[in-house]
């Protein structure tokens, strides 16, 4: 992707995720929007074929384009409260989710919290939690017993783009390093 995809790709993020105030634009409660409405009040010069050249190749697969080819939103990764109309659906044994370091303590007394975002984002496999981990300092990898967890009542989701949502994971399901 390059650098001024790049850009694109935040944007989209932005607006479709966090802040679509920030440009006055309309989003359903599926979180939705149109695309034409988009381009047109995007503060940078954005074309329909810019959008999908960037929704094609995002690396994530961030976004999602309606089957009328009118509207765009983000799979997941929301702090908007938005309903994805996703079915809860059972989990693998174990999922796993990559943090820093720094934040280890707090997980430990308080389990994982989802933050802004209106999910805690577990990964499928070490390799994309590590990349989730680095965004935020020294990774480190904890294991989540998703299986038992289900089996005690959480629900699970996961969305179009492969990542696992939950609501909370309380201390008692996370196995951490160095323990
Ligand atoms: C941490 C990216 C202290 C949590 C990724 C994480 C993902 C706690 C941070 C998606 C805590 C929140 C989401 C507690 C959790 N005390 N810290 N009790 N509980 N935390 O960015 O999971 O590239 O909101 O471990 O790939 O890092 O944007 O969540 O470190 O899928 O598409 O609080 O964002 O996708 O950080 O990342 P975030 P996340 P995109």
């Amino acid at each position: 992707m390059t650098h001024s995809d790049t850009k694109i790709s935040k944007f989209l993020s932005l607006v479709l995720r966090h802040k679509p105030e920030a440009i006055g634009l309309d989003l359903d409660e599926k979180g939705w929007g149109a695309l034409q409405e988009l381009i047109e009040k995007a503060p940078m010069r954005l074309t329909r074929d810019d959008i999908f050249r960037v929704v094609r190749e995002s690396d994530k697969q961030r976004f999602a384009i309606s089957e009328d080819g009118l509207m765009i939103r983000a799979n997941q990764g929301h702090s908007i409260e938005i309903d994805l109309g996703l079915e809860p659906v059972v989990p693998p044994d174990v999922l796993f989710h990559g943090t820093a370091t720094r934040f280890l303590d707090a997980i430990r007394d308080n389990g994982l919290i989802r933050q802004n975002r209106q999910y805690v984002h577990l990964s499928p496999d070490r390799k994309t939690a590590t990349k989730v981990g680095q965004r935020h300092g020294e990774p480190v990898i904890l294991t989540v017993q998703a299986a038992v967890m289900h089996q005690a009542g959480h629900l699970f989701f996961v969305s179009d783009n492969g990542v696992w949502l939950t609501e909370k994971v309380p201390a008692a399901f996370i196995e951490t390093p160095q323990e």
